[in-house]
């Protein structure tokens, strides 16, 4: 068994979409034994293939407590047939996202469909931390990662925030300006009709300036 090196975002390895496996043989099962001892050396509960840059539908698991005896899960070509519509947070990282962390919804039970170890069909159902982690490893499968989950949640947050904040300046922009227009008016042309309906600005206030109280003349 050997370690292999796990690779790290930004690497466009990770964005591939990894291929279903023909035949589970030697090789394959090579492969699983490796993913599984640099999963357990990372540490980590889950590993894809891809993350030891091997584009193929494979998943290795442990989500056994570290006191406990280990129970390593294989998953080859796994499908989701069932998701569960109540959703189930968990705080989430990745062993190709180093040191980044956060809470996302995935649907709290699934059922999935694979070949193990030695290629024979199984069908599970998950729950809990076993089932956050399938979705997440199955992500890897298809090229996403859990940040982009936040990104997009982040961009919503950005435009609601954007969103008021042209809401807001709508509001206090020309409350302000209307204010200052009072203000001038009131300093210099106050009462005067013309330099009302002519709509005072800014700019004008050096030649409002010149304008005495109650001056209606010009
Ligand atoms: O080690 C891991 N922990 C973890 C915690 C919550 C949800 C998913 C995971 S998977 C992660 C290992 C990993 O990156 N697998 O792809
Ligand atoms: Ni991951």
């Amino acid at each position: 068994m050997t370690i292999r090196t796990i690779i790290t975002e930004p690497n466009q390895l990770l964005r591939q979409v990894s291929k279903p496996v023909d035949q589970v043989g030697k090789e394959e099962q090579t492969l699983m034994d490796d993913m599984l001892e640099t999963m357990y050396d990372a540490p980590g509960i889950g590993l894809a293939a891809i993350q030891v840059g091997v584009p193929k539908r494979i998943i290795v698991m442990d989500i056994s407590k570290e006191e406990g005896k280990k129970e390593p899960r294989y998953f080859v070509n796994p499908v989701i047939k069932n998701k569960d519509p109540i959703k189930a947070t968990y705080e989430e990282g990745c062993l190709s996202v180093p040191n980044q962390f956060a809470e996302i919804d995935r649907p709290s039970k699934c059922e999935v469909e694979y070949l193990d170890y030695h290629g024979k069909k199984q069908l599970l159902k998950a729950d809990g931390l076993l089932a956050t982690c399938i979705q997440h490893e199955m992500d890897h499968l298809e090229g996403v990662l859990f940040i982009d989950y936040l990104s997009k949640l982040k961009k919503s947050k950005m435009s609601k925030i954007k969103f008021i904040r042209v809401v807001v300046l709508m509001l206090i922009v020309p409350m302000l300006s209307f204010g200052q227009n009072q203000g001038t008016c009131y300093n210099t042309v106050s009462f005067c009709p013309v330099g009302k309906r002519m709509g005072f600005t800014k700019n004008m206030q050096s030649f409002s300036g010149a304008f005495e109280m109650g001056d209606t003349s010009v």
